[in-house]
């Protein structure tokens, strides 16, 4: 499969899993697509993310679910190219046709969709993103709590003419929802928790923006005792946030990011799930992984033995090295638009260059590009002053 998809989406004639059971209620939950990632450096990678999220549209209508939940970080930033943009509305509103908007797409914003990428002046009113747009254009659901509210009245019901709420029923179940809680979502727990009305009748899912502590290294999160008090009313807490996929107790959620969006990425287990719940004597649900196809990479580590006279005598080192490695794999293609074109991790060690050689990461990336099948480049320089021993370095 390729990234240049998104140019022909062809969400209408997709095949549909038949379903064994049709009492049950089926969704998928998805989080941090971070559309418009890469927009600005590679556009065969900002191309990607379109794509891993038209592929979660193509897997909706084919398991034909009845909704669809994202997790906040649907958009990387507040900054759009309108080109990206309008694919992005268009492949939505095909959705919408093809699906006779009988599977409704509901979304939180996570700390991404408000956030300002680029430097400058400091971005300061607040409450502004896309899925606030594509919600006015009738295009997803996006669930929007007021926590500011007394509990009793914070989780409003989705106004269709309105086009805001804070839940939504779909069949037999509710979904809550608020925007990105901020660094302390621990003070906002009880609240939310008193906010859901019990009621073993319905299967009731809560759609967050944060992290559990203690799932990811150095990355801060919610501790995952203070969070019990709400496995009471909810019964399928919606993650995302955390580009690593995790699941706790059968109870919490978090898919992982749809595409990678940095290095990290890469090495995660993400996907999606694919959820079917059945109510029997009380709700029992089953929760299928599913991986996304997506960009391929790879590292190569070169090591510099010698100082060189020119940037160009180092370059051309570079790209002989590489030429060297990639040779081994003959299944490569120069076409950038195949995910199976990889991301070059370039680590560079050894000694460090002469001042004259300074490494320009734009325009070595450029000719690495031009000279192998990669799409993108991403150079580390851990060089050192002095000539290590080849066992220190090995
Ligand atoms: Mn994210």
């Amino acid at each position: 499969m390729t990234s240049a998809k998104v140019f022909d989406p062809n969400l209408e004639n997709l095949t549909i899993i038949p379903c064994d059971n049709k009492h049950s209620i089926k969704f998928i939950h998805a989080s941090d697509i971070h559309l418009g990632s890469h927009q600005y450096r590679n556009d065969y990678r900002a191309n990607d993310f379109i794509f891993a999220f038209e592929e979660i549209l193509s897997l909706a209508i084919i398991h034909q679910v009845d909704f669809l939940l994202l997790g906040g970080d649907v958009f990387t930033s507040l900054e759009m190219l309108p080109g990206k943009l309008t694919k992005i509305v268009n492949l939505l509103t095909n959705f919408k046709k093809v699906t006779k908007n009988q599977i409704l797409i509901i979304a939180i914003e996570g700390n991404h969709d408000i956030r300002k990428f680029s430097r400058g002046q400091r971005f300061k009113q607040r409450g502004q993103s896309w899925l606030k747009l594509l919600a006015s254009l009738g295009l997803i659901i996006l669930l929007d709590a007021d926590v500011e509210l007394p509990p009793d009245e914070m989780f409003k019901e989705y106004d269709f003419k309105a086009r805001k709420g804070g839940k939504i029923r779909i069949k037999n179940v509710v979904i809550y929802g608020t925007r990105y809680l901020g660094q302390n979502p621990e003070e906002y727990l009880l609240k939310l928790n008193n906010g859901i009305v019990k009621d073993d009748d319905f299967f009731h899912i809560l759609l967050q923006h944060f992290g559990i502590k203690g799932q990811m290294e150095h990355v801060p999160g919610v501790d995952y005792r203070r969070i019990q008090m709400l496995k009471e009313r909810v019964n399928y807490l919606a993650l995302g946030h955390f580009h690593l996929q995790f699941i706790l107790d059968d109870w919490i959620f978090n898919p992982g990011s749809s595409e990678a969006a940095c290095s990290s990425d890469f090495s995660f287990i993400r996907g999606i799930f694919l959820v079917s719940i059945t109510k029997n004597e009380i709700y029992t649900k089953c929760v299928k992984k599913i991986r996304l196809p997506n960009r391929t990479s790879r590292w190569e580590h070169i090591y510099f033995k010698t100082e060189f006279r020119t940037k160009e005598k180092m370059y051309e080192c570079i790209i002989q090295k590489l030429k060297k490695s990639f040779e081994l794999d003959k299944n490569l293609d120069f076409n950038p638009s195949n995910i199976q074109t990889p991301v070059l991790f370039l680590l560079l060690k050894g000694k460090k260059p002469f001042y004259r050689c300074k490494i320009d990461k734009k325009e070595l990336t450029q000719l690495i590009c031009e000279n192998l099948p990669v799409v993108d480049v991403r150079i580390y320089q851990k060089f050192s002053d002095f000539l290590k021993t080849l066992d220190t370095f090995i």
